[in-house]
């Protein structure tokens, strides 16, 4: 089927940029057609690139058996209805370093897209939104959602570092401190008003809040009680039929989110 996409769309391509070709630039000299047939090239591209209309990947995600790092790119793509794999990597066999030695910060997640990879789960983030459309409508678009995510990221190592070096001494001090961080993220979706951070669609900077406010809610369960907007964002996003079979699935649900029990 994805074959079949793609194939339709090298033809449609190579149809378009023949025709314009042919059609309107054949009485120019060769050099000036050949820049032409560049661009047109190019343009069409470019247009198809952003139409979104064939399968990316395919997908393979290399990581723990954890939600941790991968939780809201594994979302996204459940919700993007793209497939992908997953190759899950065990504490002995990473300990034996051979893994460890071929990644580029020595760190997992790692995705391949095709012969394509890529580590650092912010990056993998980013480069799904750029495959699916989920990066904004333009430029101030997209660094809005930079931003966004950069923001989640931020909270994101101060819950991983409660998690892995104070649970049992810091878990109650991060609850209490937890509305100053929150209600940044609120008073941005209050504002936007469309149920996501930047625009009127999810972006990769959403699925990274969704994911990270999931886990939050495990570790309080009333901690969005004083922030509507937060509180109806997760329950839409939780009801997306895509998302809303995946968070059902077994093959999440089996997965602890931190890699050492906590949550
Ligand atoms: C750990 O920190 O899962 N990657 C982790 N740890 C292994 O040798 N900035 C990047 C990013 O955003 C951070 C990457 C991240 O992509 S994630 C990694 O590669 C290392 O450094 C947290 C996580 N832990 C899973 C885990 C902890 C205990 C058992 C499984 C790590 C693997 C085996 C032992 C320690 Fe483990």
């Amino acid at each position: 089927m994805a074959t079949t996409g793609v194939r339709g769309t090298v033809r449609k391509i190579d149809s378009i940029v023949q025709k314009s070709t042919t059609t309107r630039i054949n009485s120019v000299s060769p050099s000036r057609m050949f820049l032409e047939y560049h661009r047109r090239l190019i343009y069409v591209c470019l247009a198809l690139h952003s139409s979104n209309n064939f399968a990316m990947g395919p997908y393979t995600i290399t990581y723990f058996g954890v939600r941790g790092r991968c939780g809201a790119m594994r979302i996204m793509m459940a919700d993007q209805g793209q497939e992908w794999k997953e190759i899950v990597v065990d504490f002995a066999d990473w300990m034996k370093g051979d893994l460890k030695a071929t990644c580029v910060f020595g760190q997992l997640p790692k995705l391949e897209d095709g012969g394509f990879a890529l580590y650092q789960s912010n990056a993998i983030l980013r480069h799904l939104g750029r495959n699916h459309d989920a990066y904004g409508k333009d430029g101030k678009e997209a660094a809005l959602i930079d931003m966004m995510c950069d923001g989640v990221e931020d909270l994101r190592l101060k819950y991983v570092k409660m998690i892995y070096q104070e649970y049992d001494t810091g878990k109650d001090v991060y609850i209490k401190d937890l509305p100053n961080h929150l209600d940044k993220f609120e008073a941005v979706m209050a504002k936007n008003k469309t149920g996501f951070l930047v625009g009127d669609k999810p972006s990769f900077a959403d699925y990274s809040l969704f994911e990270v406010l999931l886990n939050h809610l495990v570790l309080c369960s009333s901690c969005l009680d004083t922030f509507p907007s937060l509180k109806s964002f997760v329950e839409k996003m939780s009801a997306r039929p895509k998302i809303k079979t995946f968070l059902d699935s077994e093959a999440y649900k089996k997965l602890p989110i931190n890699g050492n029990g906590k949550q």
